[in-house]
């Protein structure tokens, strides 16, 4: 890998630590930064990727929200075989977007997508047969995100997958320190050394906060999701699917 496109945001002694933010300098290291970061992030890509052939039916839309740089976006589409499909990719983030369209104008593919700067919250969702929030939800202020749940369950017909994808905490806090060590032991593995690991989590402290499994299947529930599995964990990582 070049070296501009490694991830060394943390790697100096930051004197104050700001919240995180996907600014420019992120979306210079992202496609490292969440490799390293996220463990089991390109199965559940390419999960992502079989599940939209299974799921997206004829004439539909498909929502990626939070889409970064497009991986999700680019996974299904180059798995969707139903025809008549739109691919919508919201971010909010300027930066992330413009570089996004790059990515996805690199690849030819048959179904068209759409890249919007937006924010999900506001973003209208119509006529849908899969959603995809993998590692956005945490990034919402926790009152918003039963409404946006609530939105995308609105939007899918029935027979219509949601893949929701979170890091998670565990309410007993044996459990919490164990999988926040192992994650940490994860991302040693992968070169960041104690002072990223450290100036990271700060940074990441006022931006993003995380619910328990309970209270991401509770909120399904009540957005009349009948069908809730998680399919993927993997420390304090998990994906799941719901269908309508
Ligand atoms: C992937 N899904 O590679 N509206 C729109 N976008 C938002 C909002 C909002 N309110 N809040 C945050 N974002 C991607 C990875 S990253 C996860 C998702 C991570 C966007 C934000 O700009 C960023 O691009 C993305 O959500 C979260 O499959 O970096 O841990």
């Amino acid at each position: 890998m070049h070296q501009s496109d490694t991830d060394l945001i943390f790697s100096q002694r930051h004197g104050q630590i700001k919240d995180f933010a996907f600014d420019a300098q992120v979306v210079e290291v992202f496609p490292d930064m969440i490799k390293r970061s996220v463990p089991g992030y390109n199965t559940i890509i390419d999960t992502i990727g079989r599940l939209s052939q299974r799921y997206v039916t004829d004439n539909t839309n498909v929502y990626d929200l939070g889409c970064s740089l497009g991986a999700a976006t680019l996974a299904m589409r180059k798995n969707i075989t139903a025809g008549g499909c739109n691919i919508i990719g919201v971010d909010n983030s300027a930066a992330m977007v413009e570089r996004c369209k790059m990515h996805v104008n690199a690849f030819k593919g048959q179904t068209p997508v759409n890249i919007e700067e937006a924010n999900i919250l506001e973003f209208p969702l119509v006529n849908a047969s899969m959603v995809v929030l993998n590692f956005t939800l945490q990034f919402i202020e926790q009152e918003q995100r039963q409404t946006l749940i609530n939105k995308i369950g609105e939007s899918l017909s029935s027979g219509g997958i949601f893949v929701l994808s979170e890091k998670i905490s565990d309410n007993d806090d044996v459990c919490q320190d164990l999988l926040v060590d192992l994650h940490h032991d994860f991302k040693r593995a992968n070169g960041y050394s104690e002072l990223e690991i450290a100036q990271k989590r700060t940074a990441l402290e006022n931006v993003m906060r995380t619910d328990t499994l309970a209270v991401h299947t509770q909120r399904l529930k009540q957005a009349g999701f009948s069908h809730i599995t998680p399919w993927f964990q993997c420390f304090n990582f998990f994906s799941l699917v719901a269908v309508k």
